[in-house]
């Protein structure tokens, strides 16, 4: 049997690189495409792959180019391509909404038009996401929901999300959208909330900080691993049919609720170190997001194993470990997704939400 080839756009980002792992485990040829910088810079750049990179074939390309894309593809030839590169923060598209738009719409379609006309049969994954959503208009949300995005990096996945479809259904291409909820690791990036969250707690157990400025506390958001939800991924691009697949773990916590437990964890009270920033709210807020994965457990056999207190565990004890913490915190919480009046630590929901 041939090696088959993978070719992943964002493959120095969190996902990328628990899903460069996923494919190598596979038995992949693995490709990624990174800014030219990157590779001149690797501890810095490429610092989630460094474990695996001489394992990588790492190929420079811009979104911004269709030129550079159309080089890699034709050079690499993949049977899978996932598209995971993009401006992702959803705060920053606010400030940049030209750049945001024009990366993120233009690269998903200069990916899906070099396809076309290079590697047809190469199937392709596109990182749609749950802020396509926005301001629901239905709780839970599933693949039938309607989309009314509230940002511009929400306008832009959904224009990602209709290209996809309609290079599906224009010109056959096997090509997916998975609708990916917020996920989380001690891979995430330090603008992200929860990794705030954690790395802020980390540097007042070790004494670099003595308080949290965080935004809007009320905002809700369905967190899972981003190691689970890569695994979504692959698993769209197996199926006998390309289709659109929401990924999620059906439970929402508020950032409160993330900021409360992460303290908690650390023996601390979160209403002693947290101040709220209306700098750091949005001029239009997602409040809540909750996702029905149902169709990925019964089409693609997908479920969430991680619960939201031990993904809060996992990313907090890697952040004290970093900064010479040792948070001791010996049993695991939960395995599973729970609820939150079953959560068993100290100090939760002693205060009002
Ligand atoms: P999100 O993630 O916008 O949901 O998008 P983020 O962690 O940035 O925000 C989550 C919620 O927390 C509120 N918030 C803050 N957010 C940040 N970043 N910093 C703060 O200090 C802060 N305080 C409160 C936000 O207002 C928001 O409501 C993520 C990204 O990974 C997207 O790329 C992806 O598509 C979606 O998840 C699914």
């Amino acid at each position: 049997m041939t090696t088959r080839r993978a070719l992943i756009s964002g493959i120095t980002g969190q996902d990328g690189s628990y899903l460069a792992e996923l494919l190598l485990a596979r038995g992949y040829e693995v490709h990624g495409i990174v800014r030219r910088v990157a590779l001149h810079d690797p501890e810095n750049r490429l610092s989630r792959l460094l474990p695996i990179r001489d394992r990588l074939h790492l190929h420079p390309g811009s979104l911004e180019s269709y030129a550079s894309l159309h080089q890699v593809l034709a050079k690499v030839q993949p049977d899978e391509c996932y598209h995971l590169a993009a401006q992702s923060f959803v705060s920053y598209s606010f400030d940049d909404e030209f750049s945001t738009l024009n990366t993120n719409i233009n690269g998903t379609h200069y990916l899906l038009a070099a396809i076309k006309n290079l590697v047809p049969e190469c199937r392709f994954y596109f990182s749609g996401s749950s802020e396509m959503f926005g301001k629901v208009e239905e709780v839970p949300q599933n693949e039938q929901t309607p989309f009314h995005p509230r940002s511009s990096y929400g306008i832009s996945k959904v224009a990602g999300f209709h290209l996809t479809r309609n290079y599906r259904e224009a010109y056959g291409l096997y090509a997916c959208s998975g609708i990916l909820f917020n996920h989380e690791s001690p891979r995430r990036g330090h603008e992200f909330v929860s990794r705030k969250i954690t790395a802020g707690v980390a540097r007042i157990l070790a004494g670099k900080a003595d308080r949290l400025c965080l935004g809007n506390l009320e905002a809700r958001r369905d967190w899972g691993h981003a190691r689970e939800y890569v695994e979504a991924m692959w698993l769209m691009l197996q199926q006998p049919k390309p289709d659109d697949y929401v990924v999620a773990t059906g439970e929402t916590y508020s950032v409160k609720d993330f900021a409360q437990l992460s303290f908690a964890l650390a023996g601390l009270d979160y209403r002693d170190f947290v101040v709220t920033d209306r700098e750091l709210y949005r001029p239009a807020e997602v409040n809540v997001l909750t996702g029905d994965a149902t169709k990925a457990t019964e089409e693609l056999g997908w479920t969430p194993r991680t619960g939201f207190s031990a993904l809060v565990q996992e990313m907090l004890e890697t952040d004290c470990q970093s900064v010479g913490v040792d948070l001791s915190l010996s049993a695991s919480l939960t395995d599973q997704p729970s609820h939150p009046w079953q959560l068993p630590f100290p100090g939760w929901n002693t205060t009002a939400n």
